[in-house]
């Protein structure tokens, strides 16, 4: 079986498993690489609407792979460019559903944040432990975090390296919804089901004004709020929907 496996568990949805267990899901150049390839064509593939991404059952991913960084210089670390194939994950323009099972540790915790929406199981630990190897996040784990759950909570966790549960994390805003283990993938795979129904141009269009527009001052955020509000007014899309509301029938989308 491949490290990192790709399923179409239904239409419009792309489910991709990291699959290495031995080394607890460890985020090796070869994972890295299959995921930003899968995330890429996903954004290409028009017959993909939410992209689910998912670790084992008990595990999520444990970080870098250290093995792969134990030995590297900082002229070694940067001529692996690996923020490009962290970037096809971040622009994926489909809405990611995370499904966390287990540790979500270092870069495994920031591969979760990359995600829209993290559906956390009883099991989940997030953190970001790299203070306790002698570095500090890399992927975006002190940015992306202190955005996520603010200052105080995001300094703890990456000063002392400590994990926290499932439902400390959704107390501080860091995951959407905690369910059992075994509901995990079932509840991700449900709920990209219900955004794979909606109409995919507004879909994109919320997708990108919120990423844009939280780090843009609240002018030029509402603008682009206006600007893509304004542009789904000439989809097909949106008659369709209205029209359907007030006809008192499902609506039948086509994504233009
Ligand atoms: N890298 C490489 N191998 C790993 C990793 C890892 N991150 N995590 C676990 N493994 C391997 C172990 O070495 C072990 O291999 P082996 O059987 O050959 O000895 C196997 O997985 C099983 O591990 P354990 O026996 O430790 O399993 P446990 O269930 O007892 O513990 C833990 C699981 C708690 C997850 C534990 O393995 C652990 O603490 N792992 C390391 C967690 C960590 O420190 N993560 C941060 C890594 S640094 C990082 O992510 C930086 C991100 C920067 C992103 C930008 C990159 C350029």
């Amino acid at each position: 079986m491949p490290d990192v496996i790709q399923e179409r568990p239904s239409n419009g949805i792309l489910l991709i498993r990291l699959n290495r267990p031995e080394a607890r899901n460890a985020l090796n150049t070869a994972v890295r690489q299959a995921l930003a390839t899968a995330f890429e064509e996903a954004a290409a593939d028009d017959g993909i609407r939410c992209v689910v991404l998912a670790g084992s059952d008990d595990v999520f991913a444990a970080g870098a792979d250290i093995r792969e960084m134990a030995d590297a210089g900082a002229v070694d670390i940067m001529l692996r460019q690996t923020h490009l194939l962290w970037r096809a994950i971040a622009q994926c323009p489909k809405p990611v559903v995370a499904g966390v099972c287990g540790y979500a540790l270092g870069g495994g915790c920031e591969l979760a944040m990359h995600a829209d929406i993290i559906i956390a199981g009883e099991s989940a630990q997030f953190g970001q432990p790299e203070v306790r190897v002698g570095i500090m996040p890399g992927a975006g784990g002190t940015q992306r975090l202190v955005r996520a759950v603010g200052k105080f909570k995001a300094m703890k966790m990456l000063l002392t390296g400590k994990p926290v549960g499932a439902r400390a994390a959704e107390a501080m805003g860091l995951v959407s919804e905690v369910v059992a283990d075994a509901e995990v993938l079932p509840t991700a795979l449900a709920l990209a089901e219900t955004i794979a129904g909606q109409p995919p141009l507004a879909v994109r269009q919320i997708k990108e004004v919120l990423l844009a527009g939280a780090d843009a001052p609240l002018e030029t955020a509402l603008m682009l709020e206006r600007k893509a509000f304004q542009l789904l007014f000439d989809s097909h899309d949106q008659k369709e929907g209205m029209q359907a509301f007030l006809e008192r029938r499902r609506p039948s989308y086509e994504g233009r």
